[in-house]
């Protein structure tokens, strides 16, 4: 158990047999098409480590950075790009990564954002759905997991960059960020 935790959410291989059922779906429903992933960076990168191996379609593979929490446990409300796509996915299939759905400003405005490149279709999957602070709703093809609103860390999410690399999801311990870091 690490010292910063409340609860533990996901163990690692709750998450895997998750992660893997995505995969397999996702397989089906595009098969025969070209499919590009597309990550949010940094949190969904080990969730789309792990997705895209389960995924038996030839991918190819692209990231978008935006900021909208920094070192804060609240959404700024504002999104920013940080790093653009390399990729022209102009008439590809994309299917958008991101960890977690929260307020739900990220995914609005990204949505709007990779429309606009005019790819053939374009789906959403997240790993987490925090539906207890959303301020807009966004369609969401692929979920993982719902969870309560609490602030979690691991498999990718952080708080002011720690936790990303814990293997397991949990709840960070309110003092944690109370008290800052
Ligand atoms: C977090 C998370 C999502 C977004 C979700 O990103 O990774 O991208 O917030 O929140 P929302 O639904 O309220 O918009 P963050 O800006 O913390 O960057 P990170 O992925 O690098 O941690
Ligand atoms: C963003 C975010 N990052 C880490 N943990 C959470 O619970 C979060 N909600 N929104």
């Amino acid at each position: 158990m690490h010292p910063d935790c409340e609860q533990v959410l996901f163990y690692e291989e709750e998450i895997r047999r998750r992660v893997r059922e995505l995969g397999e779906q996702i397989s089906l429903d595009f098969k025969g098409k070209k499919l590009v992933v597309i990550g949010i960076l940094k949190g969904s990168l080990i969730f789309l480590a792990d997705l895209i191996r389960f995924i038996t379609l030839p991918v190819f593979i692209d990231f978008i950075s935006v900021s909208s929490y920094g070192k804060s446990t609240r959404s700024s409300g504002t999104v920013r790009i940080l790093k653009d796509l390399d990729l022209n996915i102009r008439g590809c299939h994309v299917l958008l990564v991101e960890d977690i759905v929260d307020t739900g400003l990220t995914l609005n405005y990204l949505k709007d954002y990779m429309e606009r490149r005019r790819p053939a279709s374009f789906k959403i999957c997240a790993l987490l759905d925090k539906p207890g602070r959303r301020k807009v709703n966004v369609a969401v093809d692929y979920y993982g997991f719902s969870i309560p609103d609490q602030f979690v860390v691991g498999y990718g999410l952080d708080y002011n960059e720690y936790y990303r690399n814990l293997s397991f999801l949990m709840v960070l311990r309110p003092e944690v960020y109370e008290g800052g870091r």
